[in-house]
């Protein structure tokens, strides 16, 4: 039968699991994009490079950071905020590559929100070592829209709490082409990564790349 010939040949079918209230992991979901979505950074990094922000509080973040959007998500000594241009280069940030709008939009229809339309893209870059401290994403200007969340390379540990910083963290391992949405009741739920293992991807070696995207305005 045809599928016994492809089994081995294709990637497993995408498969959900729930983390939260509104929160949920669509497994696998973009391993069919990967080479479009590569492609997108790097013509996104190209013009607005990956670059190490600095916290309200003078930390140099370990993650490194660039955005593609009308809007782009940055930190500095004055505050987190959204901004329409880079202020690296002082030009607006790249535009939002379709494939990307595509995905999230498909895949918060996916995850029970239908009618995503994304401005804004906020792409992590992490090397072994590299962390993300527990936080809240409470800079959109409307926390309504759901976050669709893309990872990419090397395994890495998503903990996922709740409203309060003290809530217990769930443990959740996000690989290779995951694609985390997650809105309505746990939208500000607190959430981070864990210090990047050690390791070697097959097609994006000691790194791993999460794209946000997000409705900032
Ligand atoms: C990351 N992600 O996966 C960091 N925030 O590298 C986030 O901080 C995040 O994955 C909001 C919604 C989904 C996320
Ligand atoms: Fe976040």
């Amino acid at each position: 039968m045809t599928s016994d010939l492809l089994a081995g040949l294709e990637p497993p079918p995408p498969s959900r699991a729930g983390i939260g209230p509104g929160a949920v992991v669509l497994r696998g979901r973009a391993l069919g994009l990967v080479p479009a979505l590569l492609a997108a950074v790097e013509r996104v990094a190209e013009a607005a490079p990956f670059r190490h922000m600095v916290t309200p509080g003078g930390f140099e973040m370990s993650v490194a950071m660039t955005n593609c959007g009308t809007a782009g998500w940055i930190t500095d000594r004055a505050g987190y905020r959204y901004a329409a241009e880079d202020p690296m280069t002082g030009r607006p940030w790249p535009a939002l590559p379709e494939v990307l709008r595509d995905l999230a939009h498909e895949a918060a229809e996916e995850a029970g929100y239908p009618g995503f339309d994304p401005d804004a893209c906020l792409i992590n870059r992490y090397e072994p070592g590299a962390r993300l401290t527990l936080h809240q994403d409470r800079d959109e200007r409307n926390r309504g829209h759901p976050i669709v969340s893309v990872s990419l390379g090397l395994p890495a540990t998503f903990q996922f709490g709740g409203l309060k910083r003290t809530d217990p963290l769930l443990r959740v391992p996000l690989t290779h082409g995951d694609v985390v949405v997650w809105g309505g009741p746990s939208r500000l739920f607190h959430h981070g990564i864990l210090p990047l293992k050690e390791g070697e991807h097959p097609e994006l070696g000691a790194r791993r790349l999460n794209l946000t995207l997000r409705r900032a305005l």
